[in-house]
């Protein structure tokens, strides 16, 4: 019975898709035939792999809507969304849709309260502990001049933990030899955080993997990866090898509640980890598409809060 669900299910998916589809070669259609003898093939075929791409995005977000039930995790049959569409033909193009779950992530921007004034320690050791993990050095530097670029006032902070000032506010950075302004509010892309002090294009395609600027300070406990797990206790019996029996565990049944979890007695440190803030669900997703059409292609990227469907960040390449 559950196998027929889900074929009916994954029917249902396709037949949503293609619909959506539908709708934006329609739209692309009654622009391009006004504009067809004018245009060169290959930007008649990048404007219709543009509004593929934008479908493609419509349609990840449809799906996203589809899934109803109590927690998300990637890889699991019943979630639909994490499937994507890979190379599906339409009209004369293919479009391929990935959704990518940002709740087992770790949140930047949670660093500092939405205020802009208190720092959350929770997320400050949570990310000083993902330096380490990945052998990065300095790690306390780099999280608190991520603080000093994300909060709102002009003093250095000092870590009550080390009593140390080893960020950098607007001072430092009006005197670089290219000067910036200090944001001192919510990133806004990952490329920004190579203006921070100490951040260098490599170490931030090094942390990419595990960080988002979107969500709250909650972890999803089913798609956070092994070196975010490791970071969420301070406990040092959260292993590799304790974090890689959390996913064993989740890749057989996912975890429907947090209690789920606390039920697996052979974990050594898992009472402390269940201390820290954790769920079974995600509500950050990041949708991406691609499209082509004969020698035109064209990407398009999406971060969407599911609940009410709420786009917060849309771009096409
Ligand atoms: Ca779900
Ligand atoms: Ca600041």
């Amino acid at each position: 019975m559950k196998i027929l669900r889900q074929e009916s299910g994954m029917v249902l998916l396709l037949v949503l898709v293609v619909i959506t589809l539908l709708a934006a070669l329609v739209t692309e259609l009654a622009f391009s035939t006004l504009v067809d003898l004018r245009l060169t093939e290959t930007f008649r075929d990048s404007t219709k792999a543009y509004y593929l791409a934008k479908g493609g995005v419509r349609a990840g977000s449809s799906i996203l809507q589809r899934d109803s039930n109590s927690y998300d995790a990637p890889g699991d049959p019943a979630e639909l969304w994490s499937q994507g569409i890979a190379q599906y033909p339409v009209g004369d193009g293919v479009v391929s849709v990935r959704i990518i779950d940002l709740g087992g992530m770790i949140n930047l921007n949670a660093l500092v309260n939405t205020n802009g004034s208190n720092v959350n320690p929770t997320v400050k050791d949570r990310v000083k502990r993902l330096f380490d993990n990945l052998g990065i050095n300095e790690g306390e530097t780099l999280t608190a001049a991520l603080i000093d670029w994300i909060d709102e006032d002009d003093r250095v902070y000092i870590d009550p933990d080390t009593n140390r000032a080893t960020g950098a506010e607007a001072s430092y950075y009006l005197q670089r030899e290219k000067p910036v302004n200090c944001k001192n509010g919510p990133l806004e892309s990952l490329e920004e955080l190579q203006l921070v002090r100490e951040f260098s294009a490599e170490l931030v395609q090094r942390i990419a993997p595990y960080v988002t600027l979107y969500g709250n300070d909650k972890i999803n406990v089913n798609s956070a990866s092994a070196e975010v797990l490791m970071a969420l206790s301070a406990d040092p019996e959260i292993t590799r090898d304790a974090a890689e029996s959390i996913i064993a565990r989740r890749e057989k049944e996912p975890f429907k509640t947090i209690a789920a979890l606390a039920w697996i007695n052979s974990i050594p440190g898992l009472s402390n980890l269940l201390r820290e803030p954790l769920q079974v669900t995600s509500s950050v997703y990041r949708i991406e598409a691609w499209a082509a059409v004969n020698d035109g292609a064209r990407q398009a990227e999406a971060i969407v809060v599911k609940d009410g469907n709420q786009l917060l960040y849309f771009k096409v390449d």
